[in-house]
């Protein structure tokens, strides 16, 4: 009995509105367009980064830019961003610089994304539905910040807020995961859930606005 009751506090709300979930088959809708919804995902732990990995799920019908990840610190706007500037563009920035990633055009379909930077050599390795798109560099020797917001459904343009509407995210996210190292993008398959940063199993999160979840509707 004490175990049940430990476990559904566990399942409840910690602290002001902050949950931690197990969100195995799930996936955030973000189901209108708006300036005000959006999920913050807070770390397992919070540490500064000369490596890492990202990945996560989405499904859209957006043709206009909008923002898949967005980690902020206190000094620093698009400290890590991800972002759709058109159908197939995708900008992966570091310390506010960005490279640009192109996929071959497929527009509707629903995407699995993985991102991966070095410092040391300040490599940044984006891959799509399993397939490499390339390798770039940047900001070769940074170190990104630790004290950060991370938010999904706005772009941030400052710590945790200033967001333009027309750069939100309208779909479905599922499966967003992250790792304080670089993981071999080319495993990533399906191992996608268990980031030591952000693990989808035991999401550390705080929903605003119309954010709903639901069942997700594809793997
Ligand atoms: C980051 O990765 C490099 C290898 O590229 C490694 O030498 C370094 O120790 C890593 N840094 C941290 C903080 O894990
Ligand atoms: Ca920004």
């Amino acid at each position: 009995m004490a175990k049940l009751i430990v476990g559904a506090l566990l399942l409840s709300v910690l602290t002001g509105g902050v949950a931690q979930l197990d969100m195995k088959g799930k996936a955030f809708i973000f189901p209108q367009e708006s300036a005000t919804a959006y999920v913050s995902l807070i770390p397992q732990v919070k540490k500064s980064l000369q490596n890492f990995t990202l990945c996560l799920k989405a499904f859209t019908d957006l043709t206009r830019p909008y923002s898949l990840f967005s980690y902020n610190t206190k000094t620093r706007d698009n400290e890590i961003l991800l972002f759709v500037e058109k159908v197939g563009e995708y900008m992966f920035y570091v310390g506010n610089s960005g490279v640009i990633f192109k996929a071959p055009l497929n527009p509707y379909a629903p995407i699995h994304i993985c991102v991966s930077w070095e410092s040391a050599s300040g490599i940044a390795e984006l891959w799509l539905n399993g397939k490499p798109l390339g390798r770039k560099g940047l900001k070769k020797g940074y170190t990104v910040g630790g004290e950060a917001k991370i938010i999904i459904g706005q772009e941030q343009d400052s710590f945790g807020g200033r967001f333009d509407i027309k750069q939100s995210f309208v779909g479905d996210i599922w499966e967003v995961a992250m790792w304080d190292h670089v993981v071999p993008l080319k495993m990533m398959d399906d191992g996608c859930r268990s980031g030591n940063l952000i693990n989808w199993q035991s999401l550390i999160f705080e929903d605003n606005g119309y954010v709903v979840t639901k069942p997700k509707l594809w793997d």
